[in-house]
Parts: C-alpha cells; sequence; structure tokens
C-alpha cells in the first residue's frame, strides 16, 4: 500500500536535486537529478547492451568510473551464458564505484513501440529488482534505461519504469527500502518528476 507522498527541493550533495519520494510499504521511491556513477546504493544498474562490453552513455560512465574489474566479469558472464538478452539482467561487482556491486540489464532499442518494448523494458526493471531482492539488498539505483541511445520515448518509458518499481515493492516483503531513479539531464528528469506525480494522484485518489 502507498502511504505518501512527499515533495521537496533539498540542497543535496553532489549537486543533485532531490524533488520527489514516494513511499511504499516499507520502501522509499525518489527521483534525483545526477550521476549514477557517484551513488553509494549496494547496486547501481547499468542500460548495458547485450554484448555486456561497455559502450557509451550510462554504461561507458560506470565501466570508466569502476575500472576494468567490472569489464572482466563480465567478460566471464558472456563465456558462461553467452549474449544477455534484453529484458534479463546479471550481476557483478562494482570495482571503484561506491556502490558494491552493478546490475547490467539490457532495455529494448525504440522500433515505433508495437515490438514489444514496453514488456522488455518492464522486464529489465523486474529482473534487475529480483536480483537485487536475490542479494538482500536494501538500496538500489536505476538509470532511465533505453531513452538514450536506444531512443525509447521519455514519456513512455518513465511511467512504464516508475510502474513496474512500484508494483514491485508493493508485492514485496523483501529487503529493499530504497530505489533511486538518477537522471542525468534536465529532461529527462522533468519527464520521471511529471509522471511520478501524475501516478501518485491515481494511486491516492
Ligand atoms: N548517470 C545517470 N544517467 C546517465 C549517465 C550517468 N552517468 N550517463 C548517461 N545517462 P544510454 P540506453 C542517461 O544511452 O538508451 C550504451 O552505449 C542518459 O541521459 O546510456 O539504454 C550501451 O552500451 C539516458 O537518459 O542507454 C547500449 O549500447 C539514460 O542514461 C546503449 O547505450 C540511458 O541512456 C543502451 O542505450
Amino acid at each position: 500500500m502507498i502511504i505518501g507522498l512527499l515533495l521537496t527541493n533539498n540542497g543535496v550533495e553532489n549537486m543533485e536535486r532531490q524533488i520527489t519520494e514516494f513511499i511504499i510499504n516499507q520502501a522509499k521511491l525518489s527521483i534525483v537529478q545526477g550521476d549514477i556513477t557517484k551513488q553509494n546504493t549496494d547496486a547501481i544498474v547499468n542500460a548495458a547492451n547485450s554484448s555486456l562490453m561497455g559502450g557509451g552513455g550510462v554504461d561507458g560512465a560506470i565501466h570508466k568510473a569502476g575500472g576494468p574489474t567490472i569489464l572482466k566479469e563480465c567478460q566471464q558472464i558472456v563465456a558462461r551464458q553467452g549474449r544477455l538478452p534484453a529484458g534479463k539482467a546479471v550481476i557483478t561487482k562494482g570495482g571503484n564505484l561506491k556502490a558494491k556491486h552493478v546490475i547490467h540489464t539490457v532495455g529494448p532499442i525504440w522500433r515505433g513501440g508495437e515490438k514489444g518494448e514496453s514488456e522488455i523494458l518492464a522486464s529489465a526493471y523486474r529482473e534487475s529488482l529480483k536480483l537485487a531482492m536475490e542479494y538482500k539488498f536494501n538500496s538500489i539505483s536505476f538509470p532511465s534505461i533505453s531513452t538514450g541511445a536506444y531512443s525509447y520515448p521519455v514519456d513512455k518509458a518513465s511511467v512504464i519504469a516508475l510502474k513496474t518499481v512500484i508494483n514491485t515493492l508493493r508485492n514485496s516483503t523483501d529487503t529493499i527500502r530504497e530505489v533511486i531513479f538518477v537522471l542525468y539531464n534536465n529532461q529527462i528528469f522533468k519527464a520521471y518528476t511529471s509522471a511520478l506525480k501524475e501516478l501518485a494522484k491515481q494511486q491516492i485518489s
């Protein structure tokens, strides 16, 4: 059950802006504008590609900040189980990152919306949370999966991302107490903020 929505505008460290918090059972969902590589949650999520060999965007930033051990572990995973299908997730250690673990998932490439994109995107969030629960993490940070190089329209992606996390937290009695969406640019941040306000209105009314 959702028990509250709090709107704040704190001066958070690292130039982050945090404006929206949403309480679901015992967990807090919040949205901040910032760089996910600076987060100290138990895990941060990487919007990777199926090769798990790194790339641009948030993937490149995570590998750069975390150092080469992350890529090494990714190579071992691919050697063991092959490429990572879209909608699935795997986990590595965090290397030099503050977060001790990185959950790598692959979102859908936007192809117009009729190719199962929404289900694959929801699955990427669900599978990432499932891994976090298996590892008994208390906190996890997500980027906005698929809304960069993979071109998923953010007005649609934000609703799917938030709904999937809210529904998972609502149906869970697990260890997760904090989920943070860490959004790099202002346009994406604004889209998530208005999507969350809209969802909150629907939930509360
Ligand atoms: N912290 C948080 N979010 C970030 C950061 C950061 N440091 N850097 C970028 N973003 P993208 P995708 C945001 O392209 O669309 C890669 O090359 C960015 O503003 O990183 O899922 C992979 O290897 C955007 O909102 O991921 C794949 O080939 C969001 O992260 C492909 O891109 C996602 O953008 C995956 O594409």
